[in-house]
């Protein structure tokens, strides 16, 4: 009944019209599918992404290679064995490729057929794939931190910080949390509109107005805050996330401007910023192989979540590497970047029994795939951060997210922030 008879996929498109690769892994009687997300503002130390680079017919980003690759040698290898058993064909493809960060076989193709295992095994188990993970019982909801102006790699218009975001910490429901979340970003398309501003939106659904200052972007948030009636830093905190790989050159950063400023100032600037719009949480303030700021950070603030994304990568190694010199006290938490479910699943193990926060998270380029939402739950991961509700494909998640809150009735519980 459970044994895997064939596995295919197919090129299709992500939420910015790149090609990218869905699976669809099949039994006798059932068949699941998944779909592989694709970021923007990637770091060095992430699995690797195949695309077909000579391709010039789709501009170098097609994944035929990866498409061939699965429906030859990883359908061939995993014929036989069952769905139920994620870790073991989690690692034949691992062994399969045999590369540090899945260069050979893609962690795009090997992540997509990981995935859809995972839902399969969930459908023929005749369970919601949020109880198919680790936690069995007293399921607990993630705060969403919604991210509702674009900046960076993310969008056109000179913000130097890549996401703003709000989360509802006061919310006592998810459903609570996402009409917080709804009122204020109403109240910011409203405010933008009146000041003659730009409410379209960039890659991650969040308003992308011609705006090239921070201060001006949370300026404009904390009065959406108090316009919908609730108290910034109390209700809803801000949180940022920096991206700071991108502003980095030689030792500086650009946090602000064009400017680069030393370790000590960039410190100093986020502190003040931290102060005046009460930030709760800080994603990648420094570069990916910066340890020593980071930990220097760390020292320095107190009361904030420090999350390392391109730092971490996902990746064990790195997460032991991190947590032994004090780096942060967050991890976020993406599937692609370290290329399985079960890989993935150890990271958050790790990072629960350390005390670190985790935080599952979309890609720039995303799908209607709704994996990440159940994960989310299945993990007690603490927050979720999966864009604005604007664009199908951040809102599929959040809606995921209310199905299953419905379901869990009335034993649905927040988890700690
Ligand atoms: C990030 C992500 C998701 P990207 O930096 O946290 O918001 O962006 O997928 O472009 O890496
Ligand atoms: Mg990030």
């Amino acid at each position: 009944m459970s044994k895997i008879i064939k596995v295919k996929a197919r090129q299709i498109y992500d939420s910015r019209g790149n090609p990218t690769i869905e699976a669809e892994i099949y039994t006798i009687k059932f068949s699941a599918s998944a779909i592989c997300p694709s970021g923007a503002s990637t770091g060095t130390y992430e699995a690797y992404e195949k695309r077909d680079k000579k391709n010039k017919k789709y501009l170098g980003k097609s994944v035929f290679n990866a498409v061939n690759l699965v429906n030859s040698k990883i359908s061939k290898k995993l014929k036989g064995y069952s769905v139920h058993d994620q870790e073991r064909i989690d690692t034949i493809m691992i062994n399969l490729d045999g590369t540090r960060q899945k260069t050979k076989l893609g962690a795009n193709a090997i992540l997509a057929v990981s995935m859809a295992t995972k839902k399969l095994s969930a459908k023929i188990k005749k369970i919601p794939l949020y109880k198919n993970f680790l936690v069995k019982k007293n399921f607990l909801m993630p705060y969403p931190l919604m991210n509702i102006i674009n900046g960076g790699a993310h969008a056109n218009n000179g913000l130097r910080i890549q996401e703003f975001m709000i989360r509802p910490d006061k919310a006592k429901s998810f459903s609570e949390a996402t009409r917080m979340c709804y009122l204020i970003i109403k109240n910011l398309s409203k405010l933008l509109k009146n000041k003659g501003l730009s409410i379209s939106v960039g890659d991650e659904g969040g308003f992308a107005p011609m705006i090239s200052n921070n201060n001006q972007a949370l300026d404009h948030i904390v009065s959406a805050i108090r316009r919908s009636g609730f108290k910034n830093g109390k209700d809803v905190s801000i949180c940022l996330d920096v991206a700071a790989n991108e502003l980095k050159k030689n030792k500086k950063y650009s946090i602000h401007s064009k400017k680069y400023i030393s370790v000590e100032k960039t410190i100093l600037e986020y502190k003040k910023m931290i102060k005046k719009y009460k930030i709760a949480s800080i994603e990648d303030p420094f570069a990916e192989n910066d340890w020593q700021s980071w930990n220097k950070f760390m020292k320095s603030v107190k009361n904030i979540q420090i999350i390392g994304d391109d730092l971490y990568v996902t990746n064990l190694e790195r997460l032991k590497k991190g947590f032994l010199n004090i780096s942060s006290n967050a991890i976020l938490i993406k599937l692609n970047q370290i290329g399985t479910v079960s890989e993935t699943i150890d990271v958050i193990k790790f990072a629960q029994a350390i005390g670190y926060k985790t935080i599952i998270s979309h890609r720039s380029g995303d799908s209607e795939d709704t994996f990440i939402a159940d994960l989310a739950v299945g993990t007690n991961s603490n927050q979720i951060k999966t864009g604005s509700l604007a664009r199908s494909e951040r809102v599929a998640k959040y809606n995921q997210l209310l199905r299953i809150e419905e379901e869990l009735g009335k034993s649905a519980r927040m988890n700690k922030i």
